[in-house]
C-alpha cells in the first residue's frame, strides 16, 4: 500500500478513535465525517480505512472490496446529506487534492463531498 504513509496524520488518529470526529456514515472499509471548516453547507469528507495517500495507492494491488466499500459510502453519504440526483435534489461536487499542486494538507486520501448551494465554475 502507501510507500510514504504517515502513521501520525490526523485522519489516521481519526480511523484509531484518538481523536472525535463528527460521523456521518461508516462501512467496513470506510469512514465519512463532517469537514472541521466546513466551505459549503454540506460538506463531508470520506476517507478509506486503508493506507491510501492519493489516487497512486489504488493501484491494481488495492483490494476491489476496499474500492467498492470507498464508492458505496460516498453514495449513501450523498443519499443522507440531500444532495444525489434522487428525488429532485441539486446534486453535489466531488474533490480530492494531492500533493503540493494540489495543496493536500491531510496525507490520507479524502474525498471532499460538498453541496447544499450552487458550486459556481471550477476554479485552477
Ligand atoms: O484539506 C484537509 C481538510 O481536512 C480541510 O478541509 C480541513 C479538514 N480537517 C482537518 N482536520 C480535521 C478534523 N480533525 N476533522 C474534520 N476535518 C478536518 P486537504 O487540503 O484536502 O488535505
Amino acid at each position: 500500500m502507501a510507500y510514504n504513509y504517515d502513521d501520525s496524520n490526523i485522519f489516521a488518529r481519526i480511523l484509531r478513535g484518538e481523536i472525535p470526529n463528527d460521523t456521518v456514515a461508516e462501512n467496513e472499509h470506510a469512514l465519512a465525517f463532517r469537514d472541521i471548516a466546513p466551505k459549503t453547507p454540506v460538506h463531508v469528507l470520506v476517507i478509506p480505512k486503508g493506507r491510501y495517500v492519493s489516487f497512486d495507492d489504488f493501484s491494481a494491488n488495492a483490494p476491489d472490496a476496499e474500492i467498492a466499500g470507498f464508492m458505496r459510502l460516498c453514495a449513501e453519504v450523498c443519499a443522507k446529506e440531500g444532495v444525489s440526483l434522487d428525488d429532485g435534489n441539486a446534486g453535489f461536487r466531488a474533490i480530492t487534492n494531492a500533493g503540493t499542486h494540489g495543496v493536500q494538507e491531510v496525507p490520507h486520501f479524502h474525498l471532499h463531498i460538498m453541496g447544499g448551494r450552487p458550486m459556481g465554475p471550477m476554479i485552477a
